[in-house]
């Protein structure tokens, strides 16, 4: 039985997958306009897979008989001054994600509700993941983004990006 202060915390959850999915999907729209197309396909994988976040976050709340309420998805910022921005702006948005999972995790815990916390490590591993491709994108941009050709070659290397399903049992 999920408590129903988590069911809460995990239909919010949802909203913020969109969110997240749309706040990528206009980092792609950002990049696409200034000529980056790897890095616009990148966010928009991205995108793709927040949007798989939310559905599993869905299917599970459905399948434990709760009643799902859809909510207003937030408009993005769009004022970035450079492609560090955009980057940072990600990483700093995944940590915010991985401390909302941490707090549904943490609520479950207090209930001892296990299957919460057993459907929430996937989440939790995802956003180790998360992290570390934020991490990577800035590394590479400041160490290899310096200069056209650089720009250039990692703009190639995003490009190659593919959506795959996530890996949820
Ligand atoms: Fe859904 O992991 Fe990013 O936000």
């Amino acid at each position: 039985m999920i408590h129903e202060k988590t069911a809460a915390l995990l239909n919010e959850q949802i909203n913020r997958e969109l969110y997240s999915a749309y706040l990528y999907w206009d980092m792609s729209h950002y990049f696409e306009f200034n000529g980056l197309d790897g890095f616009a396909n990148w966010y928009m994988v991205q995108a793709q897979e927040e949007r798989d976040h939310a559905l599993i976050l869905y299917r599970y709340l459905v399948d434990n008989n709760i009643n799902v309420e859809l909510m207003d998805i937030e408009q993005p910022n769009r004022q970035y001054n450079s492609i560090l921005d955009v980057l940072n702006t990600a990483l700093h948005h995944e940590k915010y994600i991985t401390e909302s999972i941490e707090h549904i995790y943490t609520e479950a815990f207090k209930q001892r509700d296990l299957r919460t916390m057993e459907f929430l490590n996937w989440f939790i591993k995802e956003q180790t993941e998360e992290e570390t491709n934020a991490n990577n994108m800035i590394s590479k941009m400041e160490n290899f983004g310096n200069d056209s050709q650089g720009l250039y070659l990692l703009n190639q290397e995003f490009a190659k990006r593919q959506y795959k399903k996530p890996d949820f049992e």
